[in-house]
């Protein structure tokens, strides 16, 4: 199985290379953020949990976000692999993630992580802002959402480069030109 992280700030493109990931690799596609906004969408106990902290740009409780996870690893059918995007966001998250792929007799291929600058960042949430009606993306929540992913979420780095899973990708140019350098990643990992 090819299973792979997609990882980095918010606004450094998880989501819209993961649709390219999937087109292309024929991946099974997990957003942690999609599924608390399909939550929010139906007013679930859960979603108006999650509401809660997404418009103060925090993070959604670490057994919230694990429960969903391991509800999701127990109904899956055999699929070539998976792209896990927005997760793991918190190191006991990752520890927890480890032992849910063990638990399912799989691992986990690479963790990539796309780098991109700080006011790029800002601009492509701004710009999303303007149409998205996301309630989260506005100047102030997305000053938030930056702090809290440099102290809770940029720590998981750590974590992947001692596990030697990690993969930096250059985050910043054109849609393909990042997928690009991505591909050239995942392709070695189909040949090994
Ligand atoms: P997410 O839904 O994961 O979203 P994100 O970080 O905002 O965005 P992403 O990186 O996917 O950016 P996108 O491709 O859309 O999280 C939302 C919230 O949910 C979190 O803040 C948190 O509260 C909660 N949450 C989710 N997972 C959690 C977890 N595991 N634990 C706890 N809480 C959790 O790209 C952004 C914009 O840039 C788009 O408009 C796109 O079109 C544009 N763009 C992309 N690539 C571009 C490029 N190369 N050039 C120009 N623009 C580009």
């Amino acid at each position: 199985m090819l299973n792979v992280v997609i990882f980095g700030p918010p606004g450094s493109g998880k989501g819209t290379q993961s649709q390219k990931i999937i087109e292309k690799y024929g991946l099974t596609h997990i957003s942690t953020g999609d599924l608390l906004r399909r939550e929010i969408h139906t007013n679930t106990h859960l979603g108006v949990i999650a509401k809660s902290y997404i418009d103060r740009g925090e993070l959604v409780p670490d057994e919230t976000i694990i429960e969903m996870l391991d509800h999701f690893m127990d109904n899956l059918p055999k699929v070539k692999g998976i792209i896990f995007d927005g997760f793991p966001r918190t190191v006991i998250q990752a520890e927890a993630f480890q032992k849910m792929l063990k638990n399912n007799n799989t691992s986990l291929s690479v963790m990539l992580n796309l780098e991109v600058d700080r006011q790029e960042l800002i601009d492509r949430l701004l710009l999303r802002g303007e149409t998205s009606g996301r309630s989260d993306d506005n100047l102030e929540t997305i000053t938030k959402r930056l702090e809290v992913y440099e102290n809770r979420t940029s720590p998981v780095i750590s974590f992947y480069k001692e596990v030697k899973l990690y993969q930096a990708i250059k985050g910043m140019g054109s849609v393909d030109e990042i997928f690009q350098g991505i591909c050239t990643v995942l392709d070695k990992h189909l040949e090994q």
